[in-house]
């Protein structure tokens, strides 16, 4: 039976990620067995709610004002075209809304108009999640009581090698909205980008960072970089594909009862490296032909590839949950 710990050593990450491929991924599979059932995998709808023109300089984002990207900037979507984009993304089978916004941080206002989308999404009967930037503490609190479920913030890279990527906030910026959304009582969605050029050091510190949290993060997304020209990283050397499986592997073993996303880049994923994800312990996808701005894999080859894998979508928020031969009753987990 595996603890759940907070307190990682960057040797003991990187021992983990240099492990034969064979070892770490069996070890990761036992891990997700103990917690999960693995025929399962949570299925979240992305839509952007406010594109591009955002005044951060973050150098792998096509919204970015600092890059000379082509893209359609559009303003904040009215309540009803998100309500009716949700409507759509529930009978497609998704379970979860997510919805994103180019901002550094929302402004009151903004934040009134995403509240009575966080209303209107939930009235659908789906789980809410927003990401909008930085927050205060009395925003968080605002969205909590509106009932949102998840808020995204991702710390993106290791601490070391975020300002390679970023300079118009820091790291301690991102850390610090966490917090506040942790003490509103909301569950938090964070992860990272990897393909960016950081070392398997830098996804060691990036893991170490998330499974050091006070507590882990319900939601672990691990995005593989999608090269958009008139980025600063666009020509960036693709990673390894094994290298992105033992990091999701190793993202398992330390955040055993974590949902695990396979996150950005799976239009450019094998079917058999998405195969891999998920035998290393991923369990949530995007599902949908768009992510916010590039495209995600059609629902047509997600349906096929679940099939293939006898993978099914988890059940949503008011549904009953499919009993797995295999998956521990609630009493026996860690
Ligand atoms: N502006 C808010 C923020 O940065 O927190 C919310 C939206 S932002 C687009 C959400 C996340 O998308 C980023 O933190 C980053 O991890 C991810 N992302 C953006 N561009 C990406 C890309 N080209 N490839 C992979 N992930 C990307
Ligand atoms: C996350 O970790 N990845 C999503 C979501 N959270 C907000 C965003 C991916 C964006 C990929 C580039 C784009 O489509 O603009
Ligand atoms: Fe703006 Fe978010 Fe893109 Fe950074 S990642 S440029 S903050 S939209």
């Amino acid at each position: 039976m595996t603890g759940i710990r907070h307190d990682w050593s960057t040797a003991e990450i990187e021992q983990l990620l240099d492990l034969p491929f064979s070892d770490l991924v069996f070890r990761a599979q036992g891990v997700h067995r103990e917690h999960f059932d693995p025929g399962r995998v949570q299925v979240s709808t992305l839509l952007s709610i406010k594109t591009g023109a955002c005044p951060e300089d973050c150098g792998y984002c096509p919204q970015s004002a600092h890059h000379h990207v082509e893209l359609e900037r559009e303003r904040l979507l009215p309540v009803d075209e998100v309500a009716s984009a949700a409507r759509g993304a529930r009978e497609r089978g998704a379970t979860r809304f997510c919805m994103g916004a180019a901002w550094r941080n929302p402004t009151d206002r903004n934040l009134d108009q995403v509240i009575e989308m966080v209303r209107a999404v939930r009235e659908q009967g789906l789980e809410t999640c927003v990401t909008l930037g930085m927050l205060t503490q009395a925003q968080a609190q605002r969205l909590a009581d509106a009932g949102l479920d998840y808020y995204n913030h991702n710390l993106d890279t290791s601490p070391e090698f975020y300002g390679e990527i970023i300079s118009t906030r820091t790291y301690e910026d991102r850390l610090d909205t966490l917090e506040r959304v942790r003490a509103a009582g909301i569950s938090v969605c964070t992860g990272g980008i990897l393909g960016m050029g950081e070392s398997r050091h830098d996804r060691a510190r990036l893991l170490q960072q998330l499974a050091n949290l006070p507590r882990h993060p319900e939601s672990v997304p691990i995005n593989q970089l999608v090269q958009v020209q008139g980025t600063p990283l666009y020509g960036t050397d693709a990673l390894d594909p094994f290298e992105f499986v033992r990091t999701v592997a190793a993202a398992r073993i330390l955040m055993p009862k974590s949902h695990v996303r396979l996150s950005a880049g799976r239009t450019e994923m094998s079917d058999e490296m998405q195969a891999l994800c998920f035998l290393a312990g991923a369990n949530s996808v995007f599902y949908g032909e768009q992510l916010l701005t590039t495209p995600n894999p059609g629902m047509d080859r997600d349906r096929t590839l679940f099939q293939r894998l006898g993978i099914e979508p988890e059940a949503g928020p008011g549904e009953p949950p499919a009993a797995h031969p295999e998956a521990k009753p609630e009493a026996q987990r860690a």
